[in-house]
């Protein structure tokens, strides 16, 4: 579901490319796939385990979330997919290196008190890293990688970020806007990305998030 709204997202942002046709699988019952699904997936990735997202555009099939926001962000062109390929290279890598991504690790050990202080001092530390990585890479005062404009991988990054936040304010008790405000250019990144209309009219509530991350700990729970 979050990668499914990685696409929702880039969709969104690059609506400006007129698909003439457009489908996005984003929720099947994945412990009961469909065959149709499983076709469909199969059309782009034959040999590979059925896996939502999946995009049909214009006739193409399109699977991996990364692999697919880039190519809306090609066929959008700058400044979604920027301009310059040093810029293009900054973006992937913030993707890859953004610190949100790894807030299921936090709830894991949330009934171990040293564990869990443990991971928000290594958040801490990666937060700090990402205001000197944004230093680096990013132009201007931003508030994006980019400047004024949001670019594919804040597109990649705003459901893990819109998620960490309620998430890890509700199982552990730990504030990501609190520790973010302390680093300017992560806390202007952060906002600017949630406050997006692609994001703002993509993401779920608060409510909704805290209740399906509660959906999942009882699926693995029971496994
Ligand atoms: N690397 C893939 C991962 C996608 C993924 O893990 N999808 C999950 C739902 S979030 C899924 O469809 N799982 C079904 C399964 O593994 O059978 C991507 O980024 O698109």
């Amino acid at each position: 579901m979050q990668r499914a709204l990685v696409i929702a997202v880039a969709l969104h942002s690059t609506r400006a490319l007129s698909a003439k046709s457009c489908t996005l699988w984003m929720e099947c019952d994945l412990q009961n796939k469909s065959e149709e699904f499983i076709n469909v997936y199969k059309k782009a990735n034959p040999g590979g385990r059925a896996k939502v997202p999946v995009l049909e555009i214009d006739g193409d099939t399109l699977v991996e979330s990364s692999v697919t926001v880039e190519y809306l962000a090609e066929r959008a062109g700058a400044p979604f997919y920027p301009a310059d390929a040093a810029k293009r290279a900054s973006a992937r890598l913030m993707a890859e290196i953004q610190p949100f991504q790894n807030y299921f690790a936090f709830i894991k050990v949330r009934d171990d008190k040293d564990a869990l202080a443990k991971k928000v001092a290594e958040f801490e530390e990666d937060v700090e890293n990402f205001e000197t990585f944004l230093e680096i890479h990013q132009d201007s005062e931003g508030p994006f990688l980019c400047g004024t404009e949001m670019c594919f991988s804040e597109a990649m990054m705003a459901p893990f970020v819109a998620r960490s936040i309620p998430n890890l304010k509700h199982f552990c008790d730990v504030d990501v806007k609190e520790i973010c405000k302390r680093h300017p250019r992560v806390n202007k990144l952060i906002t600017a990305i949630l406050e997006r209309p692609s994001v703002a009219s993509t993401r779920p509530s608060d409510e909704d998030i805290v209740a399906g991350m509660t959906r999942m700990m009882k699926m693995f729970a029971s496994k």
